[in-house]
């Protein structure tokens, strides 16, 4: 069924020069019937980091993810307790904050959990009906509904708790004009891009997945079906698969139309210490592992990243060797040397295929990363896949000696 709201460019996708058919695209959107919806979702809002240097880890989201520096809060702008940078590349927002004051409860995040997603915050039209249905499903309520506002009007937010010390803060921005939130100058980046780099590295997130303890996979699916009226998506690693190789279990579920995706990973009982439990021990507790990046041009970014000295996972060149992959996989956009000479997998299914790469975990400790993701039809995750990237981390744990 086709809806208005379902082809509504949220103000950052606009902002970004973004149309409904790139989406479709990009982030593989769907059509559905907002108006069935106890919990509608319109976007991502933005993925907050808690880092331990936030004003170094701002030039490396600028140089490295070629992000754009937008708005920043801080002792500058009345803010004593921590720093916070607001980076877009297209409709993406990414938030860094780092702690300035020695008493400030980021530090004390910081020291627990090192770098991190604290919030996976989503733009919502209306926080209250969204709060009032999660609060009837039992969700906890971590923020009730407030408002902030500044010269550029105001915001209606609140926050629910998700697994480990993660939140979903609810944000309806409708009546706000200003760079990120008020308390926020607008701020340009002094950075300065290379020339011939292109103009961004990417347009969206395509899905952000967390990581949640062993027998908790079922409970999350539940709770973001119940709490959040996401739905299942087809895709997902059983037990079967997980004692082979890969050492986990994973579903997925969506908000109504796919704009937003969130894989759920439990670790499995395999021979092998699981990948999940190396990032549950090294976090400390559940939370986000990894946030999967839309791009259209996959190439363009790997080689744009890699200038700047990002480590991606390598692939071993038999998998481009493989007969039953190259059948498998068809004709693709680009010839597979160049998907060779980077390390770029390719999976293929009935609606179409996807190429995808990840980073090597980002910061000090194993836990987070980024994979880059260029759809063409496909809206699966790569499960085709699974088998090679799994081998790849399990060769990156073993040289952290945690294997
Ligand atoms: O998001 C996904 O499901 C894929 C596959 O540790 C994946 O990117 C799953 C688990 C993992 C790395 C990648
Ligand atoms: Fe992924």
């Amino acid at each position: 069924m086709t809806t208005d709201s379902t082809h509504t460019l949220t103000p950052e996708e606009r902002a970004a020069d973004l149309d409904v058919d790139q989406l479709k695209q990009l982030v593989g959107l769907v059509e559905y019937d907002e108006s069935k919806d106890p919990f509608p979702v319109t976007a991502m809002d933005a993925v907050v980091f808690v880092v331990g240097n936030a004003t170094q880890a701002a030039h490396f989201y600028q140089s490295a993810m070629g992000m754009e520096l937008v708005a920043y809060s801080g002792p500058e702008t009345g803010n004593r307790d921590h720093k916070s940078f607001v980076l877009r590349s297209g409709s993406a927002r990414f938030v860094l904050k780092g702690g300035v004051s020695p008493d400030s409860p980021l530090v004390d995040h910081h020291r627990e959990h090192g770098d991190g997603v604290v919030d996976l915050a989503l733009e919502v039209p209306d926080v209250d009906a969204c709060v009032s249905h999660a609060r009837a499903q039992g969700a906890t309520i971590l923020d009730e509904p407030y408002e902030v506002s500044d010269e550029y009007g105001t915001v209606r937010m609140a926050a629910i708790a998700t697994y480990g010390v993660t939140r979903h803060t609810l944000v309806d921005r409708s009546r706000y004009s200003g760079p990120y939130l008020p308390g926020y100058a607008e701020r340009a980046s002094s950075y300065r891009k290379r020339e011939g780099s292109p103009k961004r590295l990417f347009q969206a997130v395509d899905h952000c997945v967390g990581n949640v303890e062993l027998g908790k996979m079922d409970y999350w699916v539940d709770w973001y079906r119940k709490v959040m009226g996401f739905v299942n998506m087809a895709e997902f690693v059983g037990d079967d698969i997980a004692t082979e190789y890969s050492a986990l279990m994973s579903k997925v579920v969506a908000n109504g139309n796919h704009r937003v995706k969130f894989p759920l990973n439990e670790p499995a009982i395999a021979k092998k210490k699981s990948q999940i439990d190396e990032y549950l021990e090294f976090y400390g507790s559940p939370g986000c592992q990894h946030i999967a990046l839309a791009t259209n041009d996959i190439l363009r970014t790997v080689d744009a990243m890699r200038a700047e000295g990002v480590d991606f996972l390598d692939t071993p060149d038999a998998y481009y060797d493989d007969p039953e992959l190259r059948s498998r996989i068809g004709q693709v956009r680009a010839p597979i040397e160049e998907l060779k000479k980077r390390g770029v997998l390719v999976d293929r299914d009935e609606d179409g295929y996807l190429l995808q790469i990840f980073t090597k975990p980002i910061g000090d400790r194993p836990t987070v990363f980024f994979e880059l993701i260029e759809r063409h039809g496909s809206l699966g995750f790569g499960k085709g896949n699974f088998k090679a990237l799994f081998e790849s981390i399990e060769r990156e744990q073993e040289r952290r000696g945690n294997l």
